[in-house]
């Protein structure tokens, strides 16, 4: 495995409050104008340290990331072994010095505009969660999604969430950092554990509806391709079964 580090921020800005964390694999067509739309938005108010976690792409998105980290300041690591996406955010979390992150995809998928909602209530509660009222993905994806919220939910009594998996969460470094360095069963479903573990941490979570779009490219789900189903179902499940023991006991 190699692992390179950019940094472009550092010396250009030194330090923001908030930082924008993406995990990003294969998205040479998106990463770009995702990290972009982010960065616009969020630095006419304030400085943001945006960090990429990319590993294990096969396409131009490396090439894409070094030449964007001279058009704007950003930290990067980038891999040559995949990771997954639980690793990726792992991997991420520990190059942020803000207090605050925002945790998103890389994709396109999220409105950079929705951030100053979730920013607004960040003293209100300790994880703030965008709820994807209008889910822009493929029905099995949805269904999926939503059968094994439902079995979390009942499982370990968490509170009435609509959309604990989604991949927009701003909370302090410190609480992400804590959090997803327990989460090790649900790596096709890092957001379930994750929010399982705030739960039991004592963490609140808050919601707020958030704008869901179509990916940038177009393009399928990079994880859940129809293939790959029935093998994360039973990986799911097995997760699910080693995450009730760990907490039962
Ligand atoms: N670092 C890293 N990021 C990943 C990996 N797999 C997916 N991602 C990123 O995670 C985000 C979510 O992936 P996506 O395929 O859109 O999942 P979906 O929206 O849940 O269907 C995207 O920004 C991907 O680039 C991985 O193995 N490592
Ligand atoms: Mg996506």
């Amino acid at each position: 495995m190699t692992e390179k580090l950019l940094d472009t921020f550092t010396s250009k800005v030194g330090r923001a409050e908030i930082a924008v964390l993406m995990p990003v694999h294969n998205e040479g067509e998106t990463i770009e104008e995702s990290a972009a739309e982010f960065y616009d938005v969020v630095t006419p108010k304030m400085p943001l340290e945006l960090v990429l976690s990319e590993d294990g792409s096969t396409d131009n998105t490396e090439s894409v990331i070094e030449e964007l980290s001279g058009k704007i300041p950003l930290k990067a690591i980038l891999s040559t072994l995949r990771k997954g996406y639980a690793g990726g955010i792992k991997d991420g979390l520990r190059l942020v010095r803000s207090d605050y992150v925002l945790i998103t995809d890389s994709d396109g998928q999220h409105d950079p505009r929705d951030f100053w909602k979730l920013w607004s209530l960040r003293l209100k509660y300790d994880i703030v969660s965008g709820w994807r009222k209008d889910r822009a993905d493929a029905l099995y994806r949805k269904l999926m999604s939503r059968f094994f919220q439902l079995r979390i939910k009942s499982t370990f009594k968490l509170p009435n969430l609509m959309d604990i998996t989604a991949p927009f969460k701003l909370m302090r470094t410190e609480v992400a950092l804590e959090l997803a360095e327990k989460c090790k069963y649900m790596s096709e479903s890092f957001w379930n554990e994750f929010s399982v573990r705030a739960h039991f941490g004592g963490y609140s979570i808050g919601e707020i509806p958030v704008t869901h779009r179509n990916r940038a490219d177009k393009t399928a789900t990079r994880v859940y391709k129809p293939t790959k189903i029935p093998k994360i179902v039973i990986a799911q499940l097995r997760a699910l079964s080693k995450l009730k023991l760990e907490l039962n006991a």
